[in-house]
């Protein structure tokens, strides 16, 4: 019998799809197509649909397929196991054999075929993936381009994914908490368990495979009591049928795991990972998971990092604690990620001899090549994090002989918690494209973690999850296109922020002109509108302790002293040089290393990060840092109502749910930008006793 808790979910899920359609369709909205001649020119192609193989991957594509041309054309395409009239052909390589000159060997193992053929009057499209997945990402690309009105007449792609692994992770905790999360609570699990009806849980699964995602970890890498017994035999027959919801759509489950689950679960009194009990423990405990979850993806590991347990307490290392859990997973090719966001949150601020920025490479650039095969290492995009603006980590392209994979955080923790417009694939594009000339020009990021720089055997990009049970996922509406942007440019670094908003404003939205022109310009510019009234000159922080959002100059917590920006009443700025600072420009190949050590060459947005200046340092643009500050800050308010005003215009053209939601959330970020621009001027102003060279009123 279902307890009142579990049937929520279910309830819920049903409910939100029926009263808040718009909003929880998400991007997969299939909306009926009202242009007869296109819907007359697509019915040529979709009134079958063959499946020359079974499986529950296939399956999940047939089913997709199905609904979107019967709520796109109105028809209900029939089912064949025979490719032999017009229609939709699903398969593979294994036994799709002579029946089209496709060359396979030119597909990863994601990768597909999308082919268009008329012979006479057969018209038949190849959905050819290499393997089950690639087929089903077909079947999406081929609902992407009908979402997106595009002709299939002359279809003919190839498409392979950039990155082996592209993963999500949840930081979702069993108490239904989500930390970090800004969108309501989890969907996995309340009251220190599962949800009984997981039916939510597909329809999330729908839009990551959508998106070409293939890994998710589903519990918070801050794992706590309840969390730590997931790898027991109470909680594991739960989590194999949260794994087969994601299996059929091409993703595999993995679990954040408790470093020390040796002594809370295994009665054992250490987590020494070199003791043999230990290594044995974890052995006969990968043993029993897998019996659960023959595909499990393996472990992802926060260990010594604020208060969390880890190897240090035993004198190891983290490759000591990683090539543990490792040997363990190997015979089951699972993998262990390592984070790395390891670092003293105990430092003193003050003392300029520490510099939270260098920690990571300093942990790890030692131990280089000390990894085993199957260990990845996991590395926030930069050194601090997250920040709406920092450098790129320069542990990137450092460990030649160690798996790297970089970490983002679509959730907006530190960039507006999703009540603030920040659209975040330009910043992503950023650091996927810096250069870590590593060996020499051409060592973009994107080259380190698609593997191809040093031929790693497991790479890829992960990022932490922004959904929540909201209506609409992810609180603020236009924050779903953070999460699809996450996963296309994980598929293909490549495409521009420009294609990528387009097709995601095209299916969210639909087809207008007004529409289209107006949420991109609103996306593309959010993120610099964000940063303009918050903390400039990427100095970051500058945020109310423990939950970071809104403005507080010298809030950060882990700096009880109200230092980390050195900000006096001559100058502001982390000096990070070589030459007089805490030596962190060091870490960079050379090439960055010089051009961020002087003044002259370190770009503008970065200045802050990298130097203390005076407020009266002329910028590249001729302007004053501390004239900067206040331009910004107002500059900022005005854009932010700007959104308001831009958003105003879509009125009736949009669903009154998503139109009032986002109109709410924007009116709310402009206002709240204006706490931001008046907190951060008058703290300059009092610092500097400098004024505003436009008299504009300071409070
Ligand atoms: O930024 C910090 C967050 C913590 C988070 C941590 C991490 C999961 O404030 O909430 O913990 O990063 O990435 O481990």
């Amino acid at each position: 019998m279902k307890s009142a808790v579990e049937n929520i979910s279910q309830s819920t899920t049903d409910l939100f799809k029926a009263e808040h359609k718009e909003s929880y369709a998400a991007w997969l909205q299939y909306k009926n197509i009202d242009d007869q001649a296109l819907v007359n020119e697509y019915k040529q192609w979709c009134g079958t649909i063959s499946t020359l193989e079974a499986s529950v991957v296939i399956e999940s594509a047939k089913k997709e397929l199905t609904l979107g041309i019967s709520s796109m054309l109105g028809i209900e395409p029939n089912g064949s196991s025979e490719p032999l009239q017009s229609g939709i052909v699903i398969a593979t390589k294994d036994t799709f054999g002579d029946l089209a000159d496709v060359d396979f060997d030119q597909l990863n193992d994601d990768g597909y075929v999308i082919k268009a053929v008329t012979a006479g009057d057969k018209k038949q499209i190849f959905l050819l993936g290499k393997s089950h997945s690639g087929a089903l990402y077909a079947a999406f690309h081929l609902l992407r381009l009908m979402q997106n009105r595009k002709s299939l007449q002359q279809l003919d792609i190839l498409e392979n994914s950039k990155n082996q692994l592209r993963m999500l992770n949840q930081w979702d905790n069993m108490d239904g908490s989500i930390e970090r999360g800004y969108a309501g609570n989890s969907i996995f699990y309340k009251d220190n368990q599962f949800f009984e009806e997981l039916n939510r849980i597909e329809d999330y699964a729908r839009l990551l495979s959508s998106v070409g995602i293939n890994g998710i970890a589903i519990n918070n890498v801050n794992v706590h009591k309840v969390e730590t017994d997931l790898i027991t035999s109470s909680l594991l027959p739960k989590v194999a049928e949260v794994a087969s919801i994601f299996r059929a759509y091409g993703i595999k489950t993995f679990l954040s795991v408790n470093y020390a689950s040796t002594i809370q679960i295994g009665n054992l009194s250490t987590a020494d990972p070199l003791d043999p009990e230990v290594r044995q423990w974890w052995k006969n405990k990968a043993e029993e998971i897998y019996s659960y979850i023959p595909d499990f993806g393996g472990f992802l590991v926060k260990a010594d990092s604020e208060h969390r347990p880890g190897p240090f307490t035993y004198g190891r290392n983290h490759a000591d604690g990683a090539n543990m859990l490792a040997e363990a997973l190997q015979p089951f090719d699972g993998i262990v990620l390592w984070r790395c966001f390891v670092y003293n949150c105990l430092q003193d601020w003050r003392d300029r001899s520490t510099d939270r920025a260098r920690a990571a490479y300093d942990h790890f650039k030692p131990l280089d090549g000390e990894f085993h095969e199957n260990v990845i290492l996991q590395i926030k995009n930069g050194p601090m994090d997250f920040q709406v603006r920092e450098g790129v980590s320069p542990l990137f392209g450092a460990m030649e002989n160690t798996n790297q994979m970089l970490e983002f955080q679509v959730t907006q923790e530190y960039t507006g918690q999703q009540r603030h417009l920040c659209y975040l694939v330009p910043q992503w594009k950023e650091v996927l494209d810096f250069d870590t000339y590593a060996k020499g020009k051409g060592s973009e990021v994107k080259k380190v973690v698609d593997g191809s720089l040093f031929q790693y055997k497991y790479s890829g990009i992960t990022a932490v999850s922004n959904i929540g049970n909201d209506y609409n996922w992810t609180g603020h509406t236009l924050a779903q296109a953070n999460l699809y942007g996450f996963g296309r440019l994980t598929w293909n670094p490549d495409l521009s922020a420009e294609i990528i908003t387009d097709e995601w404003i095209g299916q969210t939205f639909g087809q207008d002109e007004l529409v289209k022109e107006v949420v991109s310009k609103m996306l593309l510019k959010s993120w610099s509108i964000y940063e303009k009234y918050t903390s400039p000159l990427g100095v970051g922080w500058m945020v109310n302790p423990h939950h970071h959002y809104g403005p507080n100059v010298d809030g950060y917590e882990y700096d009880v002293w109200g230092t980390y920006h050195f900000a006096d009443w001559q100058g502001v700025g982390v000096d990070r040089t070589v030459k007089t600072g805490t030596g962190y420009s060091s870490q960079y190949f050379k090439e960055n290393a010089d051009m961020y050590e002087e003044l002259e060459t370190c770009p503008d947005e970065l200045l802050l990060f990298f130097h203390h200046v005076p407020y009266t340092h002329k910028l590249k643009s001729g302007i004053t840092v501390i004239q900067h500050i206040y331009n910004t800050h107002f500059e900022g308010v005005e854009e932010a109502e700007g959104l308001v005003e831009s958003w105003l215009q879509l009125n009736d053209k949009i669903d009154q749910e998503r139109f009032n939601d986002i109109l709410n959330r924007l009116q709310g970020q402009a206002n709240h930008s204006k706490e931001w621009r008046d907190i951060i001027n008058t703290y300059f102003y009092r610092k500097s006793g400098i004024k505003d060279e436009q008299n504009r009123k300071i409070y």
